[in-house]
């Protein structure tokens, strides 16, 4: 009666923990419930059964605004994300100036179509926002299901201006969009970074100096600032430091439409890391860069109680070679150096381990923070979650399993990980999608060409009232009157 079914496992979602048996057909969950029976049986006894993951920011087959481009494309990068126990992503599709949105969707649909193991969908990068890209392009973009929108608010050749970033805030709001920041004060880290280079202070452990947590938290300040006027719906991406978390945390208690993300690196690598001889210090450079031990403790607090949305790896590989981080040559200051670090094979492993193992959140923490959540926010309405109806898009893992991380091991075209040596307990075995063998037992089964673009839904914003600001409310205030 199915044409799959998962036995004897212990299913978790993000509110429950029960053993019963999946049984899936067409794609789908069909039935949960004990006794199920099919000719084709997966044997889940002493494993968990999770929603698939969902990594929701990553960076594939993305060229940086000075032509740098990732060494994952949709092939390797679906494939490293599923040996982590994901069964979809959401990578970027960035515009850059003088190109349009359409054009740039149909750029990424050309490198993702045929290509990827699981499924997928974009946030756009905003980085030239005309009057055809705010009137025409961006709400098509949303009709076409892209319904989120990264901007920067650092980086010459990708920042918006603050008037730039309201007219993108308000656009999103009048769809049910979701705006995403980079928020970092670009002046800060300029006017840092040149004094640092003039005093021939170059290495990579100085690009942590060039990016001070102030840079973070004014920047955060005045992005929820700003989606407060327009009254937009705005996620702080890769938040690193406790002062902005506590930014956003303090938004979300006045009921402001505010949303943050957290990343591997910031909590289980830090500044340290970037202390390495010679240039073995870029293979640890990231914005915003990796912090002390007390911002780890304090980030893994905020987690704990709720600060953070989604939980992601922002996986953006530079190879430590001439095509990635030594593009400029072995003596290039760390402003010349490629910003980011891979890790989407081990965002949900890692998490686990550290989390889940070492008794910091629960088994449904994990899988809201590494699937459920992303699927709500980003409006992936049939994933995230084991019940009737949804795809079925499921990670099988084997929560004693012990490995030790070695760059042999992953799947993706890097040539190292920052996470080397770490040992790590809980693996996912198989993984599917919709209902299709992705991974099993280690090895990979399906055929790039099988993920597919999923359009997502308008974001929901229930319980989080957000309001007019009194100087915008027509009725108090366009007559120029004050609020009573
Ligand atoms: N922002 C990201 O989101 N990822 C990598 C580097 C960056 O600046
Ligand atoms: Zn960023
Ligand atoms: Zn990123």
């Amino acid at each position: 009666m199915f044409d799959l079914v998962i036995k004897d496992g212990e299913i978790v979602t993000a509110c429950d923990r029960y053993k019963a048996d999946i049984g899936i057909s067409e794609g789908r969950i069909a039935a949960i419930g004990t006794g199920l029976a099919a000719s084709d049986t997966i044997d889940a006894t002493d494993k968990l059964v999770l929603p698939g993951g969902i990594e929701a920011h990553c960076h594939i087959a993305q060229e940086s605004a000075t032509g740098g481009m990732t060494s994952d494309d949709y092939r390797s990068g679906s494939i490293s994300a599923a040996f982590g126990g994901n069964s979809c992503f959401v990578p970027f599709a960035a515009q850059h100036r003088g190109m349009g949105v359409t054009e740039t969707l149909d750029l990424y649909d050309s490198r993702a179509q045929g290509s990827s193991v699981i499924d997928y969908g974009y946030h756009l990068i905003v980085a030239d926002p005309t009057e055809k890209v705010l009137t025409e392009e961006l709400p098509a973009a949303f009709q076409r299901g892209v319904t989120s929108f990264k901007v920067f608010m650092t980086y010459d050749l990708m920042r918006v201006d603050d008037r730039q970033f309201l007219d993108i805030l308000s656009v999103a709001a009048s769809h049910g969009a979701l705006t995403m920041v980079h928020a970092e004060n670009s002046g800060m880290i300029s006017w840092v970074s040149d004094r640092l280079v003039a005093a021939g202070h170059t290495q990579p452990r100085y690009h942590a100096v060039s990016h001070p947590a102030l840079a973070e938290s004014e920047a955060i300040n005045r992005a929820i600032s700003l989606a407060r006027l327009a009254d937009a719906a705005l996620l702080i991406v890769h938040v690193s430091t406790p002062e902005g978390a506590g930014l956003v945390a303090d938004a979300r208690m006045a009921g402001a439409k505010i949303f943050g993300e957290t990343c591997s690196q910031y909590l289980f690598l830090t500044r340290h890391d970037l202390d390495r001889p010679g240039m073995e210090g870029a293979k640890f450079m990231c914005s915003p860069p990796l912090r002390d031990e007390a911002t780890q403790e304090a980030l893994w607090r905020h987690l704990q109680a709720g600060t953070f949305s989604v939980f992601s790896s922002d996986h953006a590989p530079y190879r430590y070679d001439e095509t990635g981080k030594l593009a400029n040559g072995p003596d290039a200051t760390f402003k010349q150096i490629a910003n980011g670090m891979p890790g989407i094979g081990l965002r949900l492993p890692l998490l686990f381990s550290e989390g889940v193992i070492k008794g910091r959140i629960t088994l449904q923490q994990f899988v809201a923070l590494g699937s459920t959540n992303a699927a709500r926010l980003y409006g992936l309405d049939k994933k995230g979650s084991i019940a009737i109806g949804m795809d079925a898009d499921i990670a099988i893992w084997d929560p004693k399993a012990t490995r030790t991380v070695t760059v042999e091991d992953q799947h993706d075209n890097m040539d190292y990980t920052p996470y080397d040596g770490m040992s790590v307990t809980g693996w996912p075995s198989t993984v599917l999608s919709r209902g299709a063998r992705v991974i099993e037992n280690g090895a990979l089964i399906a055929e790039p060409g099988h993920g597919q673009f999923v359009a997502r839904s308008r974001i929901d914003l229930t319980g989080h009232p957000g309001g007019k600001v009194p100087e915008l409310d027509p009725v108090t205030n366009f007559g120029a009157r004050i609020a009573p």
